[in-house]
């Protein structure tokens, strides 16, 4: 199959579940477009199966937003008429949707079909998507879409109360890849990071307000009181001032370290004892699913798409929104004993295999089969 993968190159969720898609598929002997603004990072070595197509728009002095969703859409025009692409899979609604929507009506009014179909990924439709500035469209663009799939069960539930939606949205979870995220030893970083033994606690995010990495460092506070124990920050954002204002306030510069943007994250969170996730709003969390693939329980909310990831009690624990006290006795708890620790550890392993790449994958190739051999689309125009 030749297909047509639109997303944000950036560090973002979105992006690293649309490039690891692609991958996998090319993998997979599938022949794969990015097409974006700026190259995916993890698309920067030759590999079979996987093109590149850059989206640049146009300088012009009259332009004080430089008009990109045109040039995504003649470049999405252009790409699936001379590379013959079977299918677009645009991630991320908000401008994808609607602009694979222009592209295909483009080629329909050429005589050429191409089925779309769009991932939604959270803040597409919780946080961005419902503000009235983008709402229509996304809605439209939702349901002119051939198909749509949703990254949880609770993503998909909440695009339903949200907008009046007229297709079925499938739920196809975020995945993980083993051979990347597991447990190994890494002792010699590990005396680095904590050299008398303390126990490790990390957060990855994008440090935006709607990850509470102010919740993060709180807890901390609180376990640090009793556990001896580290801090790793990774990730960098708009919050990370805020943040490192925070530390200082509190005196826990040395006991908390800010490692900005990571490639090998995995590297770090095969160190780690226990993660943390206090979001406001979490579609799925494959931050979280990360760490459980390599053996390490969460610490979390209970919001969104969480609770289908993070098992209360068993790999790790949920507690309500901003229940800072909570969710330190949680950690407080796993940490003080190693044989309900070691269980977690077992136990998120176990749950993370739920959604090896191996299984979501599939599920991925089985529903362009069925948007394709449905021609849904037809019925679109
Ligand atoms: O977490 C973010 O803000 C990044 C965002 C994105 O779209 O890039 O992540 C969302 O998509 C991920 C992949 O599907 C999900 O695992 C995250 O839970 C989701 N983030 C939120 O819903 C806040």
């Amino acid at each position: 199959m030749k297909i047509g993968i639109v997303c944000y190159p950036t560090y973002g969720g979105s992006g690293v579940v649309a490039t690891e898609l692609g991958l996998g598929l090319a993998r997979k002997g599938h022949q794969v477009h990015f097409i974006t603004y700026r190259q995916p990072a993890r698309l920067n070595s030759f590999q079979e199966n996987i093109y590149y197509h850059e989206v640049s728009s146009a300088d012009y002095p009259l332009f004080e937003y430089p008009p990109y969703d045109t040039a995504l859409a003649s470049k999405l025009v252009d790409v699936v008429k001379y590379e013959n692409l079977d299918i677009l899979h645009v991630h991320y609604a908000i401008p994808h949707a609607a602009i694979a929507y222009m592209a295909k009506k483009i080629l329909l009014s050429e005589g050429r079909y191409v089925p779309v179909v769009t991932t939604l990924h959270g803040t597409d439709i919780t946080l961005v998507g419902s503000h009235n500035a983008f709402a229509p469209v996304v809605a439209f663009s939702i349901n002119k879409s051939d198909g749509v799939t949703a990254v949880s069960q609770s993503l998909a539930k909440q695009t339903y109360e949200t907008f009046k939606i007229e297709n079925e949205i499938k739920v196809i979870y975020n995945f993980i890849d083993f051979d990347r995220f597991k447990k190994v030893d890494k002792d010699h970083f590990k005396k680095a990071i904590a050299p008398d033994g303390e126990r490790i606690l990390v957060h990855t995010s994008n440090f935006r307000k709607v990850k509470r990495v102010d919740d993060v460092i709180r807890i901390f506070q609180k376990v640090y009181e009793e556990v001896p124990s580290k801090l790793l920050l990774i990730g960098d954002g708009p919050e990370r001032h805020n943040l490192e204002q925070l530390c200082r306030e509190i005196g826990l510069c040395n006991e908390i370290r800010f490692l900005g943007k990571q490639d090998a994250v995995e590297e770090l969170l095969a160190l780690a004892d226990l993660f943390i996730m206090p979001s406001a709003s979490e579609s799925f969390g494959l931050a979280a699913l990360e760490a459980m693939a390599c053996e390490v329980p969460v610490i979390s909310s209970n919001v969104g798409g969480l609770p289908e990831v993070n098992i209360d009690g068993k790999t790790g624990y949920l507690s309500d929104l901003g229940d800072v006290e909570a969710m330190a006795a949680n950690a407080i708890r796993l940490l003080k004993d190693d044989e309900l620790h070691q269980q977690f550890r077992e136990n998120a392993l176990e749950q993370a295999k739920r959604f090896d790449i191996d299984n979501i994958l599939p599920q991925y190739e089985a529903y362009y089969e069925y948007i394709l051999s449905n021609k849904v689309y037809a019925d679109k125009s």
